[in-house]
Formats: C-alpha cells, structure tokens, sequence
C-alpha cells in the first residue's frame, strides 16, 4: 500500500500535517511535516509543526532536526544520477547509471569471484532499506562482504548485551524510567549536545530526588548537570567500573540474593574486581579514590539505579570488556532485571537499533538471526525463497571490509555512510577506496565519498518516503512521506530493485516500504528482534511498538528482564575481565591523549548538517579542544592554527582553549573533512569480539601549525 502523499504528488494547501520523525540521532524525535508551495525541491515550503503527543521528545527537537527540511533544498542536494566519464562525474538518466553499476559489479565478480563485490551500509537507513540491502548481497551478489557503519558506533554494546543478557536491545526500558531511577551512571555519554531533548529524563531525575554520577574525560554540558563527575583518563573506563565493583564488594553492597537467583560467573567477576584495588584504580584513571567512593555510595546506597553508556567507554579497542564491567557492577548490586534498574546502551544513529538487527552486519540474517545457525539459515532462505546452502557466510567486519578494497574486494556499494570522513585511519581508507575497480554511492548529497564514485546514485529523503526506524529504546516507529522528491530522485528500495532485476534477480524487490516490512515481519518471526506482530497501522494507533512483537494481539515489549534474562537458563552472566592500556598510549614521541566526538550543531561526517546555513553558524569548523595550561606550554592562544599529529597522519585545526578538559588530553570533534579532519588521527586497533575501532583514544603530539599547515588548511583560524 502506497501512502497517499508518495501516490499522489506533493501535498500542497494546507492539508493536515503528516507525522512523522527526525532524520538524524537515534531518539527519532516525533514531528509533523505541513507542506504548501510547490513542495518537492523547496524547503520553504515544508514546514515543521510540533507533535507533542509522541512520548520521547514531547514536541521538543534539537536544532538539527528543526533545520533538517534544508536538506531538501535543490542546489543542496543531488537531483540527478551521476557516472564518471573521462575522469569527471557527470548528469546522467537513471537507466544508463543502473546499467553501469550492474555492469560494474558483474565485470568483478567474474574476474575474481562473488566476494570481490561488497556493501558497505548505514545505521540510519530504515529498517526496510537495511533489509532489503541485506538481502540484496546475499541473494543477489551471493557476497559474504557486506558490514556497516554501526560497527563503528554501538557494536561493543551489542556484543557485551548479548553476552551478558543473551539479547542486543540499547535499552531494555523506556526512557521515561530513566527520570524514576534512584542513580544513573552515565559513561561517557553527552547528551546535552548530542541528544538534546533526553536530557530532560537526566534533570526530572534529579528533581524527583535521584542522583546522576557522569563519567567522561571532559565536563561537557551533560556532566555539568551531574550531582558526582568523575574526569577518568581516556581508556580507562574498563579500570574505574573494577575500581568501583571492588568497593561494592568491600564495603558489603553486594546483593547476595539476586547474584544468587538470577546471575552466574560471580566468583570470577568477583576475583577480578579485587585485583582493582582504589588506590591501584586511581592511578591507571586519575580518579580520586574519595570520588569512586562517593559513587559507590551514591548507586549502591539507592533501591534502584541504572547505568547507561554510550560511545566514550565503548569506541574503544576493549569495549566489549568495558560495558561488560559495567553490566558487572549493576547485576552484583541487584540492579537489572527489576522495575526501574538496568545496564543500557544510549544507542546513536536514527536507525542504529533497527539497522542492526535486519541483516546489513556481515555475520547476521534478519531478526537478529545468525548467519552460522544451520536453523537460522533455513528460516531466512525459506522466506526468500531460495536454498539455504546458497546462502553465503560471515564476511569482513568494516574497517577489515575497507581495509581490503582494491585487493579482495574490487567493486563497492556505499549506502548511507561516508567513510572518507567517518572511518579510522581515514587518509588510508580513502586510498583503499581510490584504488577500487568500481564504486557505488547512494546519497542524498554529494559527500566526500560520493566524490570518489564512478557512479552516484541520489536517494530520496525522511520527509519524501515512508519507512520504519527502530529507536534507541527498541520502539519501532514509521516515518511517513509528506512531499515526493524532486524528478530525478529515487528511494534506495527502488535502486535495489532495478539493479536486482538487471542481475537477473525479477522477484523479491518490491519498491512498497510496507510489502518491504511485511516480509521483514515473516523473516523475523521467532528470532530474537521478533517483528511479526507490528504492523504499520499499530504504529501510527500506539505511537510505536516495542519489539519483541510475536503476533498482532501481542502489546509488545517496552521492558525486557523482568522475570529472567533471555539467555538459555533464564540468568544474566557476569564476565571475567581486567584492565589493559589502550592500543597506543601516549610516549616520548606522541605524548597526548587524543580524543574525539561530536558537537551539537554537526551531525556524523556533516555530509547533511555542514549544508545548513544556521547550523554552521553555530558550529563552524573542526577545531582542538585544550586546556589553558596545555596551551600556555605550547605558547598558543585560543583560535591559533595547531598541529596535531599521530602516527597515521596529521591535522591541523585552531585551538579551543577550555578549563573542561584534562591537561593530558586534546578533543577533537570529527564531523569535517579536509586538514582538519580527526579520522587522519585515529586508531584502527580493533576490539576482538566486536571490532570495533578505538576512536576515543590514541597518542598525539600537539604543536603550532608551520607555514606548510597554514598553506594545506586554507583559512586562517576559526572564524
Ligand atoms: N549533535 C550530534 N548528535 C549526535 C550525533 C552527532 O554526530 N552530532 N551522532 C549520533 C550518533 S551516531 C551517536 S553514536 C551518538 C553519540 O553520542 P555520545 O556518545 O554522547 O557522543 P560522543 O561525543 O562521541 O562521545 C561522548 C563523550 O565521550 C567522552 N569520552 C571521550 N573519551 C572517553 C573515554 O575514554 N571514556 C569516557 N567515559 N568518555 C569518553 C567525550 O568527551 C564525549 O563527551 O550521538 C548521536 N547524536
Ligand atoms: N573520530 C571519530 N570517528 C567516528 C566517530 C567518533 O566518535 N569519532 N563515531 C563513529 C560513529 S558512532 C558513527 S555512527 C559513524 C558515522 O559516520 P557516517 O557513516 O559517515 O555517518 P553519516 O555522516 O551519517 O553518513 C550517512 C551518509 O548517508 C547519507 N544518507 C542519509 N540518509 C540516507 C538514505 O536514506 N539513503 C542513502 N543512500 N543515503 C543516506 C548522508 O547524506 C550521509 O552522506 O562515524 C564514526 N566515526
Ligand atoms: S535530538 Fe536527535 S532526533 Fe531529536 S531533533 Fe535532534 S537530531 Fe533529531
Ligand atoms: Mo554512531
């Protein structure tokens, strides 16, 4: 079924307007579109009205989402396909771009096999578009070689949640149990910049009398809201949890009963902790050891508590490790699996939930299923109607993908990332992606990677088609189009299906985000992220559902746990782990903590934010965040051009003198390309269990910019 808007033209007058929801972050904002004028190319003419029935945000939007219809704009966007001819990219019919494409990835699957062709894919696709796309490699490449850009973002949650709970869902509770919980933890989370509307839950819980303990490197505006900031080293957040399990044992907090009835693995957890004592735990994190105890105090002391993290302590090379030491402290004090307690991951990307769970990780088949499990297998190849043993195995995990473009994998498919900004190791991936047979980009814009294509293929937008996301909370929501997109625009679902049918593929490929959903609904049932229940009429009726969803009379699931945990034996598991460095720590060369993040105003590579006028107003370029002290000895002043250099490459941005960060550490945001781009910094050490890179922690050496930085960056500052 077709939503009237995408059947009938853009909705011009005043008709009612259409709800729907932010394109960005993964709170996934409620909003309603009213559009007049002539609708499609013209943002002026669509106009943002509040939603305040939707329970997350209540009306409330962050600048970013308020602004996003500027992206609508022609002359802002791409309107046409683009193919590379003589070195150059130019305007071309859809028909002639699809051919290439296809022709592209047959040429290299014949010369060098199936698993020469890969897919790399995007958090904040909808549901419908990460299925299909999982699909597409599986059934119609037959690669192994597809991942996304999750794995850069919450993959360390993943796996630590599944190993511990025996399920992935970010939050295993609604938000609005966060503004009644008696402590959060909030580890290396900002959200005050970076989900502005949910630091309501944060400030109504200390109205309502509870406690907010933040732990981050730098006092940003979240940790300023906090009754207990802990300023720990960057990468040692594995240390501190240990630090603070030790005093919970010591000082008698553990809850006996609970790690009895409802936990396995305690004695070695327990082990491990002790061999964390304080004043061992206070040098490796800087942490005072009055300030772990007044923590402590503060969570165990409360009935109820919860510890929600998000990229600081996971983006690191023992993420996995970290988040399962936080898990660690909250079953040993009993707060899991009970009303208003609970470990959560603050989940990033607008679908980074749902994007997840449908079949776009290299080792996943749809409904969280797994790619290895003969009986996992048999299910999804029934449902696509084709011979499981057809169906190929796990492939390379991101950066191990774009590690190997141009050797093992020679034509790529990029949809909804832009890693010449966003990846690790940045300089290098973008030779990797240079040197690539064929390259693919469906954008709305014309990104940074988009610019390296042969062929450019424009999606359409949030506003413009229908779909459903999955929010960090595990409410999956639909997106409704209000406006059709410019002649010239297709959806992703509508790429999928020509190039599908062009490699001979004719069924299958529907272009209807809902016969899209529905099959995504049989292929789910019975897995783990069960949809079968949830239908697009109960989410428009209920303000979304909350998965898992085994049938249509099912309510589905805001809270998980609460009678047991979804592992065989109904019991969550501690993990047995220690502290170890970061892959590089700072030395005679590179004596710097480097770390990086995100500003308010910018989203991700900036590919769709750096587009808007107010928003690079507000946030205007990259820059290095410093302390006084720091910059004294540098001999540089606040807005002077630095240099920062690792050992994969150098960047150079003005200095941001601020008392909010640790003398030993320098931040930089990563939402720009260019001279000032981070990832030329970054580590791409990964975790073993969930690969993910260590973004948050690397070494650095910091110095004024010399006459070559000055020429290479253009500008004369932050202006
Ligand atoms: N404005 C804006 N909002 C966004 C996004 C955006 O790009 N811009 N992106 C969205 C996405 S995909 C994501 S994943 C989320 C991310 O949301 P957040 O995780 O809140 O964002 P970050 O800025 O990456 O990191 C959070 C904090 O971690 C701290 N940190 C750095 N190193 C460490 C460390 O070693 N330990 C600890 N404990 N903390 C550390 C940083 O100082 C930073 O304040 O935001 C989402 N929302
Ligand atoms: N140094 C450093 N690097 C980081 C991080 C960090 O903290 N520090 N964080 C990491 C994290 S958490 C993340 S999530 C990644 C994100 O980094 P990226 O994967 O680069 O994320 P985006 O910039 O959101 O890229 C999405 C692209 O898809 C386009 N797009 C949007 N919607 C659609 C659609 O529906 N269809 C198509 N075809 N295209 C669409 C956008 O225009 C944009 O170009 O960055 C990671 N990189
Ligand atoms: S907080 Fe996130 S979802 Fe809400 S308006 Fe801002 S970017 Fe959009
Ligand atoms: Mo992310």
């Amino acid at each position: 079924m077709k939503h009237a808007a995408e059947a009938a033209g853009p909705a011009t007058g005043t008709a009612a307007a259409t709800e729907t929801h932010c394109p960005y972050c993964a709170l996934q904002c409620g909003m309603a579109l009213r559009v007049s004028g002539p609708g499609a190319g013209d943002a002026a003419g669509v106009e943002v009205v509040e939603r305040a029935s939707f329970p997350v945000n209540r009306g409330a939007l962050c600048g970013k989402g308020r602004t996003a219809p500027e992206v609508l704009r022609t002359g802002v966007r791409l309107t046409a396909p683009l193919v590379r001819t003589d070195g150059v990219l130019r305007e071309a019919e859809w028909s002639e771009a699809l051919d290439r494409v296809a022709r592209g990835f047959a040429t290299v699957q014949s010369t060098y096999g199936r698993d020469a062709a890969g897919i790399f894919g995007g958090g904040g696709l909808t549901n419908e578009k990460a299925y299909l796309l999982g699909k597409f490699a599986r059934v119609v490449l037959g690669t192994s070689n597809i991942d996304y850009n999750g794995r850069f973002c919450m993959s360390s949650a993943a796996a630590a949640h599944r190993k511990a709970f025996g399920v992935d869902r970010g939050l295993p509770f609604p938000l609005e149990d966060v503004a009644r919980t008696g402590c959060a933890i909030v580890v290396g989370s900002n959200l005050a910049d970076t989900m502005p509307p949910a630091l309501r839950y944060l400030t109504e819980l200390k109205e309502n009398g509870g406690s907010l303990v933040v732990v981050d490197p730098r006092r940003t505006r979240t940790a300023e809201q906090a009754t207990l900031h802990l300023q720990p080293l960057p990468g040692t957040d594995l240390a501190l949890a240990l630090g603070l399990l030790h005093l919970v044992i010591a000082d008698g907090h553990v809850d006996e009963d609970f790690v009895a009835e409802r936990t396995t693995g305690f004695a070695a957890a327990r082990a491990a902790a002790m061999a964390h004592w304080p004043e061992r735990v206070e040098r490796i994190t800087g942490v005072p050891v009055p300030e772990m105890r007044r923590a402590v105090e503060l969570f165990a002391g409360a009935a109820t508590g919860m510890v929600l993290t998000a990229r600081g302590p996971e983006q690191q090379s023992k993420g996995t490790d970290t988040v399962g030491a936080w898990i660690n402290l909250c079953l040993a004090t009993g707060k899991a699996g009970r009303p208003l307690s609970g470990y959560g991951c603050l989940t990033g990307q607008g679908n980074g939930q749902g994007g997840r769970e449908h079949g776009q990780k290299a080792d996943q088949l749809p409904g969280y299923r797994s790619i290895t499990d003969p009986a996992d297998r048999a299910h999804v190849a029934a449902v696509w109607g084709v011979d499981p043993d057809s169906l190929p195995g796990p492939g390379r995990s991101a950066y191990e993908l774009l590690d190997v473009l141009g050797s093992e994998v020679r034509a790529l498919l990029v949809m909804g990332s832009n890693p010449v900004v966003s990846a690790p190791r940045a300089a290098h991936v973008t030779d990797r992606l240079r040197s690539l047979d064929f390259l693919v980009v469906s954008d709305v814009v014309l990104s940074e990677t988009a610019e390296l294509a042969d062929v450019v293929l424009p999606s359409a937008q949030w506003a413009e088609e229908t779909g459903t996301t999955t929010n960090l909370e595990g409410r999956v929501i639909l997106r409704q189009a209000a406006l059709t997109p410019p002649r010239g625009v297709r959806s992703d679902l509508f790429t999928l299906h020509e190039l599908a049918s062009r490699m001979g593929v004719t069924f299958g490929f529907p272009t209807d985000a809902e016969t899209v959903f529905d099959e995504l609904r049989a292929a789910s049932s019975g897995g783990q992220a069960d949809y079968a229940g949830i239908t697009y009429d109960r989410i428009r009726r209920e303000d979304g559902v909350f998965w898992p969803c085994p049938d249509e009379a099912h309510p589905g699931t805001p809270r998980l746990f609460l009678d047991r945990f979804a592992t065989p034996d109904g019991r969550a598991r501690f993990v047995d782990v220690s502290h170890r460095p970061a892959a590089e720590e700072p030395d005679a060369d590179y004596p710097l903590y480097l770390t990086t993040g995100r500003v308010l105003a910018q989203y991700q590579s900036g590919a769709q934010t750096r587009r808007v006028a107010e928003l690079n107003a507000a946030e205007p370029g990259p820059f290095v965040e410093l302390h006084p002290q720091l910059a004294d000895r540098l001999g540089v002043a606040d807005g002077e051009l630095l240099a920062v250099t690792s050992r994969r490459g150098r960047a150079v941005a003005p200095a941001k003198v601020s008392t909010a960060i640790r003398r030993d550490t320098v931040f930089m945001p990563f939402h720009w390309g260019g001279a000032g781009r981070a990832n030329s910094l970054t580590n791409p050490a990964l975790d073993p269990t969930s690969k993910m890179p260590e973004f948050k922690v690397c070494a650095v050496r910091v110095e004024r910019a010399g006459a070559a930085d000055l020429a290479a960056n253009g500008t004369g500052g932050r202006s």
